[in-house]
């Protein structure tokens, strides 16, 4: 499975929330209209993340919404994810597609137009451009302009999404750049509704596009 739509892509973070809400937290948000969805864990044990991962999985498939997992090519492997996302101190994506197959997802986390050209050369299905907006989310990363990632849009002809501190309220900065989707942790994570909040989202990108 190739095919894949990244219009309202959801980063989901376990962090301070008990696994029942967590996932219950997932599954609303793909009833609002999650379109692709990461699972992104930074503290857990290869054993935890595959636990996790596994029933994230299965409610995904429930929604047809591919699922990726953050950093791990072993752990997205191990569970059959339909794929991975890989930032610029992970696996190479050359290696990682060797690994994985033509038919899986590989996105990779680019902040420069040299970065961009390069994953795109080595394979990659999509790309990751920010942080747009300063976050709250835990996260090594630095400002990218949308003059950059703009010039990322123009340098290569896979889908980009902009991510960083994005919400409905504040997008409409992203009015004109040839991005595919938004990727969004807490707008979504964070919400009381988060079938609300996703769906907010996606209708006030698609409307703006
Ligand atoms: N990479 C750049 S910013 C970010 C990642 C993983 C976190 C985005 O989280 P939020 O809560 O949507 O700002
Ligand atoms: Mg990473």
């Amino acid at each position: 499975m190739k095919k894949f739509d990244s219009t309202l892509y959801f980063i989901t973070d376990s962090t301070g929330l008990d696994e029942e809400v967590f996932l219950q937290k997932i599954e609303s948000a793909l009833k609002g209209g999650v379109t692709l969805l990461q699972i992104r864990e930074k503290e857990k044990s290869t054993r935890e993340y595959i636990e996790l991962a596994n029933k994230v999985h299965n409610i995904t498939k429930k929604y047809n919404v591919p699922l990726i997992v953050d950093d791990r090519l072993d752990v997205a492997m191990a569970i059959d994810a339909e794929g991975v996302h890989l930032g610029q101190s992970d696996m190479p994506i050359k290696t990682a597609r060797k690994l994985f197959g033509e038919d899986k997802i590989i996105g990779a986390t680019t902040k420069t137009v040299e970065q961009a050209k390069e994953a795109f050369e080595q394979s990659a299905d999509y790309l990751g451009v920010g942080a747009i907006y300063p976050t709250t989310t835990k996260v090594v990363t630095i400002l990218t302009s949308t003059e950059t990632l703009n010039d990322i849009c123009n340098s290569v002809p896979i889908p980009v999404n902009a991510i960083g501190g994005l919400n409905k309220d504040n997008i409409d900065v992203l009015k004109g750049i040839p991005i595919s989707g938004v990727c969004a942790v807490s707008a979504i994570m964070k919400a009381d509704c988060p079938e609300k909040a996703a769906k907010e989202l996606k209708e006030t990108f698609i409307s703006m596009k």
